[in-house]
């Protein structure tokens, strides 16, 4: 396969940096977090343009971090290209398992036979990942002796809006230091959360929902076969709903929960029980003993009741205290009245950034529970036969869809070029990705534009704000309109599986 048969001409050429007509300010909020991060924070937006040139050779690190997202092979490889074809004579150096390869040097370099092995091949598998985190004197000053060992121009960081935060920081560190490594994020995960005005979506949130779409929608068309089970199905994407809310417009299933709704309405845990009971009486009289809900893995964050509760677990487990017998009289009332199972759950570590790690969480179960407690309270003595799912980890590594196939080439051939202009602290952004790829626009985005203060392990840190679903906007716009009408009447839809016209595997495994 041409390696560039799919990419539109200007995304073909050499880059150039300008000074972009849009405003950053006008366009998303911005938070003054210069004191954190004072060597990066006279930044300001620009855009690739035609007119580069070639380059000198140039000595690049790459590393993979966070969770799996389909594309992440193609972004080494629009790397790889765009050092190949315009900066003669570099060296692509992979950092392998995550983070922890920059901070103890762990490397091996990408040549031209690997590259064509893994072009258009889903999963991490090439370099391997981790959650690792850059942080603290100690390992800052490890990843800065890596990158000064290796003799790096610039350390491209793959990942999400953690590790996106973690490229920050680093490129601060290294400049701070004297160091000439350029740090440059891609915005990757499956969860779509890493977006704002400049970066349309992460790559990976395509495939991952045409992946638990084709699911969800053979289980749709499963229920209204076999009229006898009702279908509770958890999806991936940690805090915000956009997974969910996206394979829902795909499928349309009789009853979606949005944990932003419920975070602005306020809607209390018993009141999705009494939602649920009521759906399955109502489906019931209907003669419909089925149906098919979904439901976000980070929903309990956003219940009302819930939110106290997790930020107290939050605190009290990065404080490694007990749980239970801290917690305030409000909060272990909640926490009291789910089962053991459950409240092992809640109370697991933290993952390295401090979150909660929700895909380890059976809410699926929990809405299962409550959904028999009020319709016994009913008086129900219909069938309702719930079956738990949780589509996850199966969506994360799939061959890229053309989209993310396309888009994450893109990615990594604009990361190049930044590494080329020197940028340090800047993610590789491609923006108008609604439009035919012809019409898609690169972008050097300063990362300490996305950043904000949050709470983390209990103290408030500059991290990526992210993105959450906005009820305003289009997308649950539509779903609000029509959900009513999936509650009852069954308008299940089945896409199927999706279509990808590249390379799907790598020659050496079809020759086995
Ligand atoms: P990233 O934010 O690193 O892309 O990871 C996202 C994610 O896939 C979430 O949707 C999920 O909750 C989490 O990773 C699972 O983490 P792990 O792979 O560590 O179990």
């Amino acid at each position: 396969m041409d390696r560039n048969v799919q990419l539109p001409p200007q995304l073909i050429r050499p880059f150039k940096v300008a000074p972009s007509s849009r405003s950053l300010e006008a366009e998303m909020p911005i938070n003054d977090i210069s004191q954190h991060f004072p060597k990066l924070a006279d930044t300001s937006l620009l855009e690739c343009v035609e007119g580069g040139k070639e380059l000198g050779a140039l000595r690049v690190g790459v590393v993979l971090s966070g969770g799996q997202a389909s594309g992440g092979h193609n972004v080494i490889c629009g790397i790889y290209d765009y050092l190949n074809d315009f900066a003669k004579g570099s060296q692509l150096i992979a950092y392998l398992n995550g983070p922890k390869g920059v901070i103890v040097g762990d490397s091996t370099e990408i040549t031209p036979e690997t590259v064509d092995d893994y072009r258009n091949v889903g999963g991490f598998q090439w370099l391997g990942s981790g959650r690792d985190k850059i942080e603290g004197e100690e390992l800052l000053s490890k990843a800065f002796k890596t990158v000064q060992a290796d003799e790096l121009d610039g350390l491209i960081i793959i990942g999400g809006d953690d590790s996106n935060t973690n490229a920050a920081v680093l490129g601060e560190y290294i400049a701070e230091h004297g160091g000439g490594c350029v740090v440059i994020g891609v915005p990757k995960t499956i969860d779509g959360d890493l977006q704002n005005a400049f970066v349309d979506i992460s790559f990976g949130f395509d495939t991952a929902t045409k992946i638990y779409s084709e699911t969800i929608g053979n289980i749709c068309f499963d229920a209204l076969s076999a009229k006898k089970y009702f279908h509770f199905i958890r999806l991936m994407g940690r805090s915000a709903s956009h997974v969910t809310l996206e394979c829902a417009l795909q499928t349309q299933p009789n009853f979606v929960l949005i944990g932003e709704e419920i975070r602005d309405k306020q809607i209390t845990l018993e009141e999705i029980g009494q939602d649920l009971a009521k759906l399955v009486i109502e489906r019931n009289k209907a003669k419909k003993p089925f149906g098919v809900v979904l439901v976000p893995e980070g929903l309990l964050e956003f219940i009302p009741e819930m939110k106290g509760l997790f930020s107290q677990i939050q605190d009290l487990v990065s404080a490694k205290k007990e749980v239970r017998s801290n917690l305030s009289e409000e909060a272990l009332k909640t926490f009291d009245s789910f089962p053991e199972s459950f409240q092992a759950q809640l109370t697991q570590q933290l993952d390295p950034h401090g979150n909660v790690k929700v895909s380890q969480i059976a809410t699926e179960e929990l809405l299962i529970r409550l959904t028999k407690k009020y319709l016994a309270e009913a008086g129900y003595e219909g069938t309702f036969n719930p079956l738990g799912h949780f589509l996850g980890y199966e969506g994360r590594c799939g061959p890229p869809t053309d989209f993310d196939a396309i888009y994450c080439l893109g990615l990594g051939r604009v990361a190049a070029a930044l590494v080329g202009a020197r940028l340090n602290g800047y993610m590789s952004a491609i923006s108008g990705l609604a439009n035919s790829p012809d019409k898609w626009k690169p972008f050097a985005l300063p990362l300490v534009s996305l950043i904000h203060m949050e709470k983390r392990h209990g103290k408030l840190k500059p991290v990526i704000r992210k993105a959450l679903v906005d009820l305003d906007l289009l997308p649950f716009q539509q779903f609000a309109k029509q959900r009513e009408g999936w509650k009852i009447e069954d308008q299940y839809r089945c896409p199927g599986p999706y279509q990808f016209t590249g390379k799907p595997v790598p020659p050496k495994l079809l020759e086995g």
